[in-house]
């Protein structure tokens, strides 16, 4: 018995000398992390705290105040968040903020022309002449230099607007012939013995036609008859001028209306000027009327 009670004083002398106050308060010590030390303890925090006045409590630490991020930063329970605005996106290490290319990434489709990536944003481009940018930002539409006015067009010229461009046109009659309208010329009276007077047109009409490159062919582009039409009216029609390339035909519809096709692809703008007659045969004689038509190819409209 005597030695037993020894034993439990020894013992408990031991536990007064190295008592773990971590380990024997009922309460808790320290929020976080309790350290025994001989002695005493000292509390800890984990990352992203730290140990208030009072030793025992740990408190957050906002580490935006240090701003570790590029752009936003968000603090957070015992941590924080780099954001990024629009326009870029977080990097790897979670901090820095890059700009996105938006013209590499979207693979064309933002900008009907040209992309320009700028920092945090992308810009759409138009053509440097012939185009402006549309409402929306994206797109480009054809300025219309023959309203705008910023077309060089001479007095005596006619303008004519086209995708991207103008042309300036002048419509010419023959000596023998009178203005009728801005467009069209008509015979006079051919002089007696004349031989080739009465086979020339009676009347000399201009047209224009534009079209886009690439547009799918056989395409049926004008349209040429008489009119009024009469009973027992015959036509025919070729192109007498203008089709060295072979790019137009001419087909018959029916008795009394001719048609013009671009039978053949044109990949690149480029212009035509086709003369398409028209003989008319009628109760007997012969006329011959005479279209002039101006066909523009330009490129598609960006
Ligand atoms: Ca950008
Ligand atoms: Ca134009």
């Amino acid at each position: 018995m005597v030695r037993a009670r020894v034993c439990v004083t020894t013992e408990t002398r031991w536990a007064d000398a190295y008592v773990d106050e971590c380990w024997r308060s009922t309460g808790r010590l320290c929020s976080q992390t309790c350290e025994n030390t001989p002695g005493s303890y000292h509390c800890s925090c984990t990352s992203g705290f730290s140990l208030g006045p009072d030793g025992k409590t740990c408190q957050d630490v906002n580490e935006c105040e240090k701003k570790p991020c590029s752009q936003e930063c968000a603090n957070t329970h015992g941590s924080y968040q780099c954001y990024c605005r629009q326009g870029y996106q977080l990097q790897e290490d979670g901090r820095t903020c890059e700009d996105i290319d938006e013209c590499s990434q979207s693979m064309g489709s933002l900008c009907a022309f040209q992309c320009i990536n700028v920092v945090g944003s992308y810009k759409c481009a138009c053509p440097p002449q012939g185009y402006t940018m549309a409402a929306n930002g994206r797109t480009c539409k054809d300025v219309d230099e023959c309203v705008s006015g910023s077309h060089n067009c001479s007095v005596g010229q006619s303008c004519y607007n086209l995708q991207g461009s103008f042309r300036c046109l002048s419509f010419h009659c023959p000596h023998n012939y009178n203005r009728v309208t801005d467009m069209r010329c008509e015979r006079t009276s051919c002089p007696p013995n004349s031989l080739d007077c009465p086979s020339s047109p009676v009347r000399i009409t201009y047209y224009q036609l534009s079209f886009q490159t690439n547009i799918i062919v056989p395409a049926q582009i004008f349209r040429i008859g008489p009119s009024p039409t009469y009973a027992g009216d015959h036509i025919v029609i070729r192109v007498s001028k203008g089709n060295e390339g072979g790019y137009f035909s001419t087909r018959k519809l029916n008795s009394h209306t001719g048609a013009v096709l671009l039978q053949r692809q044109v990949t690149e703008p480029r212009d035509f000027l086709l003369d398409v007659e028209m003989k008319l045969l009628r109760q007997g004689a012969v006329t011959t009327f005479l279209a002039r038509i101006y066909v523009f190819i330009t490129s598609s409209p960006k």
